[in-house]
């Protein structure tokens, strides 16, 4: 018997079906951000990363251009499995022939090109208003700013950007995720929490006062507790989110780094399925900060995947990844980070859900414990070198890895 054999009969005797739990797997889709590949750069403004958010390290290689930056995606997602969709932002646009519009001007044309290789590949595409690293953003201030024409600018910004998303949808034919998130807080103690979260409100009131087909773009809102330079206080804030999400009928978007160090976001997913038709995530590695990590196969990502899963709720939560990591080969970064939220929800395809929650109804903690401490060490590896096998792939990544970083990240012209 081999090792996928083997390991199906010990699957078997919990009740778990290792067929029906790669079957799912494979259905997956996961939206993979683009901005690991470039340290969150993008190509349309000088400025520096702004916004309370940074990349740490200086790893040889990163993508400077948009023709890098698509090798790279490539070479990436060769060696991730599954169903992919790839994650832009409105600051990778592509400018042809010399021209250049700023942000609140961007229109679908300027991603023609990023439709063209999504679509050569197979691949949708979902999208992100940039609301940070650019001169208009004043006094760490976007949608929330006292000054009419910074408010306006940006206002114009996301009405644009949910044009360019219904763009993807049409041209991909899979609906676009749209994901709003501003930077806006400040360092130290407000003198008014409420009238920011008011100017927020309103602009938001006013982006999606613009009419745009629903079944094509799901609108998300992405609520942070702090960011670097804005330690005190943040505009959009958990509360904030969740309840204009409710208000307006759009998506709350949870990102694991976004909260207090001991809340977890696998303990809120439950409560925000009750009352939200979809709920999006953000996965990511926080590290006493939201630090972005790479994705490792952690309790959390474990606990995160779990709740999807025995909630039957795969079709509800739009996943997507957002971590970005300058300290190590970008490519291996990706990889890693994919593979081990795959290989967590494939973790928790393979537990007997319906058998624990009964244990827990029957207030049988005793045997809870010992079984759920019991599938730890079931192979689950096994399956996932069957589930890679079926696609082509091996858990030998490095090697590959690390000829393309020599012939192609080495070689890179370098000012
Ligand atoms: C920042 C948010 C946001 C960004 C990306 C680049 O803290 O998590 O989602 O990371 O949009
Ligand atoms: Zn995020």
């Amino acid at each position: 018997m081999n090792r996928y054999e083997s390991a199906k009969e010990i699957y078997k005797s919990f009740g778990i079906d290792t067929e029906e739990a790669i079957k799912k797997l494979n259905e997956t889709m996961i939206s993979v951000h683009c901005w690991q590949g470039d340290d969150v750069v993008g190509f349309d403004s000088p400025s520096a990363l702004s916004g309370g958010i940074q990349t740490t390290g200086n790893y040889p290689g990163k993508a400077t251009t948009p023709e890098e930056l698509m090798q790279d995606i490539e070479k990436a997602f060769s060696l991730i499995p599954g169903k992919k969709k790839l994650n832009l932002h409105a600051s990778y646009a592509i400018f042809e022939d010399g021209e250049f519009v700023d942000r609140d001007k961007l229109e679908p044309k300027h991603f023609k090109k990023w439709v063209q290789f999504a679509k050569s590949h197979g691949w949708a595409l979902d999208f992100n208003p940039t609301l940070f690293s650019h001169s208009m953003v004043k006094d760490n201030l976007t949608l929330s700013s006292p000054d009419k024409e910074t408010r306006e600018f940006w206002i114009n910004h996301c009405k644009q950007c949910i044009k360019i998303s219904e763009y993807f949808a049409t041209q991909t034919g899979v609906p676009c995720v749209m994901n709003i998130w501003i930077p806006d807080g400040l360092k130290d103690i407000p003198a008014d929490r409420f009238t920011p979260r008011k100017r927020f409100k309103d602009s938001l009131d006013e982006i999606l006062s613009v009419p745009y087909d629903k079944s094509k773009v799901y609108i998300t809102l992405e609520s942070k507790v702090f960011g670097i330079g804005l330690e005190s206080y943040t505009v959009g804030s958990a509360e904030f989110s969740l309840s204009y999400s409710t208000y307006k009928g759009i998506t709350p978007l949870m990102d694991n780094g976004h909260y207090h160090p001991t809340e977890m976001v696998s303990d809120k997913i439950s409560s925000l399925l009750l009352f939200h038709d979809k709920i999006a995530l953000h996965i990511t590695r926080p590290v006493r900060w939201d630090s972005d990590h790479v994705i490792l196969l952690d309790d959390e990502t474990k606990e995160i995947a779990k709740e999807i899963i025995r909630n039957d709720a795969l079709d509800r939560v739009l996943i997507a990844t957002d971590y970005f990591d300058a300290s190590i080969n970008r490519i291996s970064a990706w990889v890693t980070g994919l593979r081990n939220l795959h290989k967590a929800l494939l973790f928790a395809l393979l537990q007997p859900n319906d058998m624990l929650k009964k244990l827990q109804d029957e207030n049988n903690f005793t045997d809870l414990m010992i079984i759920q401490e019991a599938l730890k060490t079931a192979p689950l590896g096994d399956v996932w070198d069957e589930y890679l096998k079926r696609q082509g792939l091996d858990n030998c990544y490095a090697e590959d890895i690390k000829k393309y970083e020599k012939q192609v990240l080495c070689v890179r012209n370098r000012e």
